[in-house]
């Protein structure tokens, strides 16, 4: 699952996919975007259901090559299973007081506190 870095609003973060299955062929050098490449053929699938994406690279041979899923919903959704509820609030409690880089602070300000049971109440269901 892909969870943009704390601190980045709603609108912020990009994944970036090359999707240029062909027939392989040699492929030199790598792209400094690029994290990983492949030359086998195949195509690419994106499957979308409600607040989630997952893409899947899949080989002419049926084999996955790579995949990830990016989830896009509340930042108060901690545990990402898609509802604001009390397992996230429960999250909230035992992280209070100061913290760096934590999912449970939500305005990342550096501390979880009622600012952040606020947004997560805001949020609810
Ligand atoms: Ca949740
Ligand atoms: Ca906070």
């Amino acid at each position: 699952m892909y969870r943009k870095n704390l601190g980045m609003h709603p609108h912020e973060g990009t994944v970036y996919v090359v999707a240029g299955h062909g027939s392989g062929g040699s492929v030199s050098g790598i792209h400094p975007l690029m994290v990983a490449q492949s030359n086998g053929a195949g195509s690419c699938v994106l499957k979308i259901n409600g607040a989630t994406l997952d893409f899947y690279s899949v080989l002419a041979t049926g084999e996955i090559a790579d995949s990830f899923q990016i989830f896009k919903g509340p930042l108060s959704d901690l545990n990402g299973d898609g509802v604001v509820n009390i397992q996230d609030l429960l999250a909230v409690i035992g992280a209070w007081g100061s913290c760096s880089a934590c999912i449970e602070d939500i305005n990342t300000d550096g501390t979880v506190d009622v600012s952040d049971i606020l947004l997560l109440i805001a949020d609810w269901g």
